[in-house]
């Protein structure tokens, strides 16, 4: 986690900080703003903030809603009862977001998200693509590119996920599913 915070998380930051050096009015702009609207990002330099980018914001996400020390291991609050309702149980629920991430295809993320319509929904992304950019609201976050579990659980993403759901923090998401 160190490493992947300190040196691959601080990689994208530079990248996206040196690719913007001539657009000051896009680095006036939040992250959140230029990954909502990519389109509007001139042409030159939209792969980079769509990589750099959503490198920065998707590892930003997924370290604030990981700790070392959680208080509970699923929601306690008004999520718990969306996610019964919209996946019949928690179990279902943390066994279709487990499915869906350990098969992404190369390098990736699988999300839990809220769409436009309001509805909560599993999806992955490829590369450091993000969901805000399909116009959905990130909850959950899970990496899964090779850098993200290589050197503990090696080919294992199966068990890596199940990790992950050791160390979410639910009063976070909570917190991001009522803002
Ligand atoms: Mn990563």
């Amino acid at each position: 986690m160190k490493l992947h915070y300190g040196k691959h998380h601080q990689t994208y930051v530079d990248k996206l900080n040196t690719a913007l050096a001539d657009f000051p009015e896009l680095s006036a702009l939040s992250i959140e703003e230029l990954l909502k609207n990519l389109e509007a990002v001139p042409e030159e330099v939209r792969q980079a903030v769509r990589n750099f980018g959503g490198g920065f914001y998707n590892h930003n996400f997924f370290f604030d809603i990981i700790g070392p020390k959680v208080d509970n291991l699923v929601p306690t609050g008004g999520l718990m009862e969306v996610l019964e309702k919209s996946f019949g149980s928690f179990d279902n629920f943390k066994k279709e977001f487990t499915d869906k991430t350990v098969t992404v295809f190369g390098s990736g993320w699988g999300w839990l998200v809220k769409n436009s319509d309001g509805q909560l929904a599993i999806v992955t992304s490829a590369n450091q693509d993000c969901p805000l950019s399909a116009g959905s609201k990130p909850l959950l976050a899970c990496d899964v590119w090779e850098h993200a579990y290589y050197l503990k659980y090696q080919n294992r993403r199966v068990e890596f996920v199940e990790a992950f759901f050791q160390v979410i923090d639910w009063n976070r998401v909570e917190e991001i599913y009522n803002t």
